[in-house]
């Protein structure tokens, strides 16, 4: 950080390995992960950059439907799902891609952001729920998955992705409620990155933090600098470990330590870009508030501390750039070769179409046939 910069985190009591600049402090443990590893998660978050530029660019263009940026909370995303098996869940909403990249299944989600079905089955073999839109919708679901999981023994947990705006929704109470109850190995991720499309984080909650919320439901809460991926990928992968931890989960009253606990997890961070790319938000914050955050960009601390560890050079960079340009070069062709199908707009609502809604579809489909798919295109 230079001499005009200030740190928003500095007085804040969140858990971080670098600091502002990429260096790591001088308490904190570094993770002990393979070169290997530290290079895989500066990878992804530079594809996950990538990617979101493009998509941005692309919906300018008419190519893509409205798309959420995410520019700014790669850091979170990525080093948490670093943090997990390959075999746990991931659950979220719809602005933590570098899952979705570091599960690798970008190829298979962006065909979503046009408004294709295909790919749904693949990102569910990726052990990824769909994306949930319906604000706090999916933490029950979520929570759900992780019961059962535990009640089959089967050594999986769920990890959920949501927005400081969710912990408004009844869902999210529910869930945690029934977390804390029931000891399910659920992850609940909270991105508190500063807004809810335009309404700030003081007006959304009376709490001091999000991560306070916990304590009400009889579980951990901890706050991490969700801009520095190595804090993010510690602090989640302690509370898989707990999340893990043995036991069977169907008992309420047990007090066992080898029960699983799920945990609260607040990533401190912020929303670079607009909340979509329908939203402007020059009409409700000033633009200046952007800066110091910019300054914890999670690339920059990351490639930071790569460089001075000697773990990556000039030329290392250069070669995961253009590794990105080209992942996602070739996620947005495979895309575009897609060839929509009118009737999947019928097909993925119902297990069984109402007969209006199935009457519906049949005088469509019937009439692609007689005029052909290119008559119902947008000029
Ligand atoms: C149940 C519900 N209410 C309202 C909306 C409209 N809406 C879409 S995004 C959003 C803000 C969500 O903010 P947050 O959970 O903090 O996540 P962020 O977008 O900041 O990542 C709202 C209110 C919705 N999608 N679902």
């Amino acid at each position: 950080m230079d001499e005009h910069g200030t740190d928003p985190l500095a007085d804040e009591d969140v858990v971080r390995v670098l600091d502002a600049d990429g260096r790591p402090l001088p308490d904190a443990t570094v993770p002990d992960l393979s070169d290997d590893r530290f290079r895989a998660i500066y990878r992804d978050l530079v594809v996950t950059r990538r990617f979101d530029e493009r998509a941005v660019s692309l919906q300018r263009q008419g190519r893509i439907g409205t798309y959420a940026p995410c520019a700014g909370q790669e850091g979170s995303a990525v080093g948490s799902t670093h943090a997990l098996a390959d075999r746990d869940l991931i659950s979220y909403q719809y602005r933590e891609h570098g899952a979705i990249v570091v599960r690798d299944l970008l190829t298979e989600y962006l065909p979503y952001w046009m408004g294709h079905e295909v790919g749904t089955e693949a990102i569910a073999a990726g052990n990824v729920f769909p994306l949930n839109i319906g604000i706090g919708a999916h933490i029950p679901h979520a929570v759900g998955a992780s019961w059962a999981f535990d009640y089959r023994d089967e050594d999986r947990i769920v990890a959920c992705h949501f927005g400081g705006g969710a912990t408004s929704e009844g869902d999210f109470h529910e869930a945690m409620n029934f977390a804390g109850v029931f000891d399910t190995p659920t992850l609940f991720c909270c991105h508190a990155n500063g807004w809810a499309i335009s309404i700030p984080e003081s007006d959304q909650t009376a709490s001091e933090t999000f991560a306070q919320k916990a304590d009400a439901y009889g579980f951990d809460g901890v706050r991490v600098d969700g801009m520095d991926p190595l804090a993010s990928y510690a602090v989640t992968r302690e509370a898989a470990k707990r999340a893990r931890a043995g036991g069977d989960g169907t008992d309420a009253t047990a007090s066992d330590d080898a029960h699983p606990r799920p945990a609260l997890i607040e990533f401190v961070e912020y929303r670079f870009g607009a909340h979509t790319t329908a939203d402007d938000p020059t009409v409700y914050r000033d633009e200046e508030e952007v800066d110091p955050w910019r300054a914890l960009d999670p690339i920059d601390r990351m490639e930071t501390f790569l460089r001075e560890t000697g773990r990556i050079d000039d030329e290392g960079v250069a070669a995961v750039r253009e590794e990105a340009d080209e992942v996602v070069a070739d996620a947005i062709d495979a895309a575009e070769s897609v060839e929509a199908d009118p009737a999947d707009m019928f097909d993925h609502a119902y297990a069984e179409l109402p007969p209006e809604v199935r009457r519906q579809r049949d005088a469509l489909l019937a009439a692609v046939d007689e005029h052909g798919e290119d008559a119902f295109l947008r000029e």
